[in-house]
């Protein structure tokens, strides 16, 4: 490979504590392409010597190849993440991922690429101190983690932007001030979803509610795949199946389940049909090299793609959800966005299409350039869209294609998957890589979506899946059921648990949505935050962090054969075992099936009796109970941040933060809570408290 080395025009500019953008030289600072990760341009506090930074890139050309190359070397020791959504395990050294947005239907350990793309690496050094490093370019990115970190990106030129902290958490809050934070989502949508491709006709969307509400499985959420639609014209709903979309959302509130429905950005090239005649007047489709537009296959057969590159097109397409979410839909579920084209060997459109971006964006320009963001872009403005229909409700997007950056828009999970123990096994160190990489709401089809599994496979996975940051079962067409009564009372059993475990756990879940909210902090993290210098810790596959404070321990096999590794004792004291009782039986057997569920030493987790989803609560919101477990010191903290779950009160005021204090004496424990920010109260509240691994007297005191 011929390489061509620039590194001595190298310029650096400091963006913000201990954030250094770098370019390859003056001039390519100078025609610096604007940028989708980052959520403002960050003015420089001025340009610094490369001899004074610890991390500096070195760019060269490959002259075979044309891609710009930049380089960092690592120190022996040092552990790599990130990537985004990669198939396979959590600890990336050895790996070569790319980022190139693809429909992956049934991907396999260590594809290449995925649905969504984060040029972004987070290295942890042999003593925990860490960095991160960003390339800030959407085209076509091959990331070698062979020897060190280098990325090979097509298109020229790109900034390099390193983050330099004093450990891995400090990093992804500089993450979060680079490329913003998730807004907090409406409460329902930290709630457990329940989907398949697809739940029709409406009655069977009744039927699988009414069993969750009579079997007492909680959950908020039930969702409307492509089937709904008028022969998958985006924007209808099938008169036979579907005829009264409004009726079937307020049916489904009466039950206490929130709604989401599918959109997909393939739009039927139809005469007549609304959403192509609007789409042809506006002229809002992609085109071709020759400036016709672009058609390609999707489902409803021959479609259009409107380029959300512009910002006319996003308006546009934010103005069709005002008669859709007018049929009191809650959620929008943005599928296929890399986009996906069927009667392609590429999948995807044709590299050489014309995106008419808006001037900010880049300008007019090839699909090379803009492939990776499409979908960013599509959910940008079905966010838009979904806010301006309903101004007083928080918007939930849940998309396939992403970006790095692109969490300020939507959720994402983690596509295609399959029922099998290789991907059970992977859906927690992808999770948790993709969370490194800046998507804190994110998680797996539970249950796998491509084949059927079997019920041993679906009662692991849903044992620990009611843990991830966002929950949801599905499944693909023709596959068997999969809801938690499918497989049989055991299965159901142990799916009741894991889905109390997480209404309990709701008061510290929606806690840490509003720490991520705030600082950019995963949700879901790798065990080894716990002691980022323990290197034992640092390929732990099996095990996760949910926040500082709970350790989940799973079995990712089928015989449960691999043992995690825990992180050592604090001054002397263990992370200490806990679960909640059957709530119904009130009895506290062990369920193999289950994840383990640890608490750190001085830490304090609130949790709530279960309810069956989130406005199930009148009297439940009031009642708490503090799960503690003391340090060395005999003390422990914790706290807990609340609102009204929806709307946008709380950025009024309309909120509360309890934060608790324990210290325990040779006679008691004594737990302090108070009222630490916020105008909202609940003044009767019932708090209670539990010291793991203590029979002494609690007390209370509650101000
Ligand atoms: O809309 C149907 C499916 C959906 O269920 C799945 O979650 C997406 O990833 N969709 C892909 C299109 C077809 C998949 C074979």
């Amino acid at each position: 490979m011929g390489l061509s080395s620039y590194a001595s025009a190298q310029v650096a500019q400091v963006i913000g504590d201990g954030i250094v953008r770098f370019d390859r030289s003056h001039e390519a600072r100078l025609e610096r392409k604007p940028s989708f990760a980052l959520v403002q341009e960050f003015d420089s506090f001025g340009d610094v010597s490369l001899e004074h930074l610890p991390v500096v890139p070195s760019y060269s050309m490959d002259s075979e190849t044309g891609r710009t190359v930049a380089a960092i070397q690592i120190e022996e020791g040092t552990s790599l993440y990130g990537t985004g959504e990669c198939a396979g395990p959590l600890l990336r050294n050895g790996f070569v991922t790319e980022t190139w947005n693809y429909d992956a239907f049934g991907y396999g350990l260590g594809a290449k690429n995925l649905y969504t793309s984060h040029p972004w690496v987070l290295a942890v050094r042999k003593d925990g101190t860490s960095f991160g490093v960003l390339a800030d370019t959407t085209y076509r990115c091959e990331i070698d983690l062979r020897g060190g970190i280098t990325f090979r990106a097509e298109g020229g030129d790109f900034p390099v932007v390193i983050i330099d902290g004093d450990s891995p958490q400090e990093v992804m809050k500089g993450l979060g001030i680079l490329t913003g934070t998730i807004a907090m989502p409406p409460k329902w949508a930290v709630g457990y979803h329940q989907c398949r491709y697809s739940y029709n006709p409406d009655t069977r969307v009744k039927e699988v509610v009414n069993e969750f509400r009579a079997r007492n499985l909680p959950a908020d959420v039930i969702w409307m795949d492509i089937d709904y639609m008028d022969e998958y014209r985006v924007f209808t709903f099938d008169p036979e199946q579907f005829p009264d979309p409004k009726g079937l959302n307020q049916w489904l509130d009466s039950k206490g389940f929130a709604n989401v429905w599918m959109i997909d950005p393939g739009v039927k090239d139809e005469d007549g049909y609304f959403v192509s005649d609007s789409g042809d007047e506006h002229d809002v489709w992609v085109r071709d090299k020759d400036g016709n537009v672009y058609n390609g296959n999707v489902w409803p057969g021959v479609c259009v793609f409107p380029d959300y590159l512009n910002k006319d097109v996003r308006n546009w397409w934010a103005g069709l959800y005002e008669e859709f979410m007018a049929y009191e839909i809650d959620g929008v579920w943005n599928d296929m966005n890399e986009p996906a084209v069927f009667n392609v060997e590429s999948k995807t459109m044709p590299e050489t299409n014309i995106h008419r971006a808006d001037p900010e964006l880049g300008g007019t320009d090839t699909h090379d350039r803009y492939h990776n963001v499409y979908g960013m872009q599509m959910i940008r403005a079905t966010r838009d869209g979904v806010m301006a229909a309903n101004p007083d409700k928080r918007p939930f997007v849940l998309s396939r294609a992403n970006f790095i950056g692109g969490h300020r828009y939507g959720a994402t999970w983690t596509g295609d998957n399959s029922a099998n123990w290789a991907h059970l096994d992977m859906s927690i160190p992808m999770s948790i890589n993709l969370s490194l990489s800046g998507q804190p709401f994110v998680g797996p089809d539970i249950g796998g979506f491509a084949y059927n599994g079997d019920g041993e496979l679906f009662q692991r996975w849903m044992g620990f899946g009611t843990l991830f940051p966002f929950s949801r079962g599905h499944t693909a067409k023709g596959n068997i059921d999969k809801e938690p009564w499918a497989f049989g009372p055991e299965v159901e059993a142990t799916s009741r648990r894991a889905l109390e475990r997480r209404y309990r756990l709701m008061p510290y879940m929606y806690t840490l949505f509003k720490e991520s909210s705030v600082t950019g902090m995963p949700i879901m993290r790798p065990t080894f935050f716990a002691d980022p210098a323990d290197l034992a810790l640092r390929s732990e596959d099996d095990s996760f962090l949910l926040g500082s404070d709970l350790l989940v321990v799973t079995k990712a096999t089928p015989v449960g054969d691999r043992v995690s590794v825990m992180p050592a004792a604090v001054d002397g004291v263990e992370w200490a075992e806990f679960d909640f009782p059957d709530f119904k039986s009130g009895r506290d057997s062990k369920d193999e099936n289950l994840p383990a569920m640890f608490i750190r030493p001085g830490s304090i987790i609130p949790s709530a009796p279960v309810t069956q989803h989130f406005g199930d609560r009148p009297d439940s919101r009031d009642e708490l109970t503090l799960i503690i477990h003391t340090d060395a010191t005999g003390m422990a903290h914790g706290w807990m941040y609340e609102d009204e779950g929806e709307g946008f009160g709380y950025l009024m005021g309309e909120f509360e933060v309890l934060e608790f204090s324990a210290y325990e004496s040779d006679r008691e424990v004594l737990v302090r809570v108070h009222s630490a920010a916020g105008d909202l109260r609940y003044p009767d509240r019932a708090i209670k408290a539990r010291v793991i691994g203590s029979d002494k007297p609690v007390r209370v005191e509650y101000r």
